[in-house]
């Protein structure tokens, strides 16, 4: 058993616009994941209600979208390979088109340990800011974490995406590069 200490906290990002032959629709798919993640050994800390979203990019299906505050021992690198190994078992196909249709995806967006920049996978996920898809769920699970790399909270995130008038901006916290 970890340490309370060693877990880890990730934002994840669920998202699929294809239905499964076995689980359904979308919406279904995303519940299936769920308990999927939870079958792996992930703790399944809060869930959002599932949304559904139009397609931002080539996609022209709507599609299904949720996000789950989970705890784990898991660093990064091998929490993406474990995510990466579910989207195959649901039939993910990779067919190599940027945004496009997909049975489920499983971005992550946020971690506890703050930003991981490597070849293979960028915390905080570039495009979170920018996505009502991918904030309007994450205020249902965290509402108070912050952006590592700024001050805001995702509550201040999402109210600055999604309100008409504009919104206070939050100021840029400075980084300490370097050991
Ligand atoms: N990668 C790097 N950082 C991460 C991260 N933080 N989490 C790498 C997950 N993966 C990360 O991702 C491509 C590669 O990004 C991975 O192999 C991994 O090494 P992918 O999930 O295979 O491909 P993708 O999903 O097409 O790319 P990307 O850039 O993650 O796209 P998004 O942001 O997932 O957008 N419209 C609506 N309404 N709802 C959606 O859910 N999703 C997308 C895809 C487009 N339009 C959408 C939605
Ligand atoms: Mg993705």
């Amino acid at each position: 058993m970890p340490k309370i200490s060693d877990l880890q906290r990730y934002l994840i990002a669920l998202g699929s616009n294809q239905r499964h032959p076995r689980h359904g629709p979308p919406p279904l798919v995303l519940k299936a994941a769920l308990a999927a993640m939870a079958g792996e050994g992930l703790t399944i800390e809060a869930a959002s209600p599932i949304i559904s979203s139009a397609p931002v990019g080539p996609s022209r299906r709507r599609y299904a979208n949720a996000a789950a505050r989970i705890a784990t021992p898991l660093g990064p690198p091998a929490l993406l390979a474990l995510l990466q190994a579910l989207e195959t078992r649901f039939g993910r196909v990779r067919r190599g088109q940027r945004w496009g249709a997909r049975t489920l995806d499983l971005d992550i967006v946020l971690w506890s340990g703050g930003l991981w920049h490597g070849k293979t996978l960028t915390i905080p996920h570039p495009h979170f800011r920018t996505r009502a898809f991918v904030l309007t769920p994450a205020a249902a699970v965290v509402s108070h974490w912050r952006d590592p790399t700024g001050t805001c909270t995702i509550r201040h995130l999402h109210t600055r995406l999604t309100r008409p008038r504009p919104v206070r901006r939050c100021g840029a916290r400075r980084l300490h590069v370097g050991p």
